[in-house]
């Protein structure tokens, strides 16, 4: 296996992700031990310590992740090793979706949990992980259970826990990120243990001495949350005094709550002069609604032409109207998208338009012309093309 590696590693990074030695898709063949020797820790929500809440956007999760005294007992210079005895867990639970898939926050910026569905586990002990063989990583091993402490993940599918620590969250072993997992003791995130930092996902980040995104844009009542991502502390103060987040280590977090549309909050770190930042609220998008569709005629004659006119709130001569509609003697519903620009418009018919009674069963007004993802308002307007 060595040599596979360091060949690959001498074409180049390309090379080594094809060549790699696992892929997910060979999850049954991965070494993995045969017995559970990590254990369903019963009572852990008493007996361990509450590490951090990380909310996952990747696979709109909330983990809640727990350590037991002696896991708890690491301190910073200790993170890449783990004493025997620590078990890791994390509770996975779903989250709260909007109607576009998106994560539904609550008023701290947070992900609202929905389901505890699986608890994670992770154990440190004197040889443990040999199983593992060459997808080792230290002297872990992994188990997965569900609420009620039957298990989830057999310990002879948890290779694919050992790969993915291993490389650091990848599922395909490579010369690039074998050396990921190696220097963390396959445990991750410590920075939000050590530095409080929330777990929300972050809507910006310090890095290289400097805000990243320099102006936030946010909503009205948004919270705001800016974590730490350098190597070393900041101090950040608002400029008008407002708040003061005391010396930041790597990995912390500040929250701030977005006021009224229009607020601009400003801030700046004390400890370096350049690093300047600030949250803009904006006006919240604007909602259009159409209440009403009006033709100029309700009968049309091929090759002529009829105008097409929408009310309803905020829509202007700017705005797209999609249309649902069926076609004469149809059941079903089709759609034409951007069908008009602007609140009235001029329509031709067209030679080959099918004769008779045309409906529009639905309108949709919508900004930008490529965004189609509003729901219809439903309409039942009528036309009849004659001959
Ligand atoms: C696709 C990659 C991947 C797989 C597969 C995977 N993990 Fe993880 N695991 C991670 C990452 C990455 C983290 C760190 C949390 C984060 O940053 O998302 C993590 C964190 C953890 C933690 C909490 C430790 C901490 O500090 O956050 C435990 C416990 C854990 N995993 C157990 C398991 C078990 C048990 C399995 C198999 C049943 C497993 N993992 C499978 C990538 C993976
Ligand atoms: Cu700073």
């Amino acid at each position: 296996m060595k040599r596979i590696l360091v060949a690959c590693m001498a074409v180049s990074l390309g090379v080594c992700v094809i060549a790699s030695l696992f892929f997910v898709g060979h999850a049954q063949s991965l070494p993995a031990p045969t017995v559970d020797r990590v254990g369903f820790p019963a009572g852990y929500q008493d007996a361990f310590k509450l590490l951090y809440v990380f909310d996952n956007y990747q696979n709109r999760q909330i983990r809640k992740v727990y350590g037991n005294d002696v896991a708890a007992s690491v301190t910073p210079g200790q993170v890449f090793n783990f004493p025997y005895g620590s078990i890791v867990l994390f509770e996975s639970y779903t989250v709260k979706e909007d109607s576009n898939g998106e994560p539904v926050l609550d008023d701290k910026g947070r992900f609202v949990p929905n389901n505890l569905t699986t608890i994670f586990v992770m154990r440190k002990e004197i040889g443990f992980g040999a199983d593992y063989k060459e997808i080792r990583n230290g002297e872990w091993e992994y188990a997965s259970y569900r609420p009620d402490g039957s298990t989830a993940t057999a310990p002879s599918g948890t290779g694919t826990c050992a790969l993915c620590h291993l490389t650091g969250g990848g599922l395909a072993l490579s010369a690039a990120s074998r050396n990921v997992g190696a220097q963390w003791d396959y445990v991750f995130r410590p920075d939000l243990y050590f530095s409080n930092g929330t777990g929300a996902v972050p809507k910006g980040v310090m890095q290289h001495y400097v805000f990243v995104p320099a102006a936030i844009h946010a909503q009205p009542g948004d919270t705001v949350t800016v974590y730490n991502y350098d190597q070393l502390i900041h101090r950040i103060v608002a400029d008008d005094g407002s708040f003061d987040t005391g010396v930041m280590n790597p990995g912390a977090s500040f929250t701030v709550k977005a006021g009224a549309a229009g607020t601009v909050i400003s801030y700046h770190c004390t400890l370096h002069s350049r690093m300047k930042g600030s949250i803009v609220v904006d006006d919240p998008p604007l909602v259009l609604g159409v209440t009403g569709v009006t033709f100029n005629s309700s009968t049309v004659r091929i090759g002529s032409s009829f105008s097409a006119a929408f009310s309803g709130s905020n829509l202007t001569d700017l705005t797209y109207f999609d249309i649902r509609f069926r076609a004469p003697g149809s059941t079903t519903d089709q759609e034409s998208q951007n069908w008009q620009r602007g609140v009235s418009a001029n329509h031709a018919i067209a030679a080959g338009t099918a004769t008779g009674m045309w409906t529009i069963t639905g309108v949709r007004p919508h900004q930008q012309s490529t965004d189609h993802s509003g729901n219809f308002v439903s309409t039942s307007v009528t036309l009849t093309v004659s001959p």
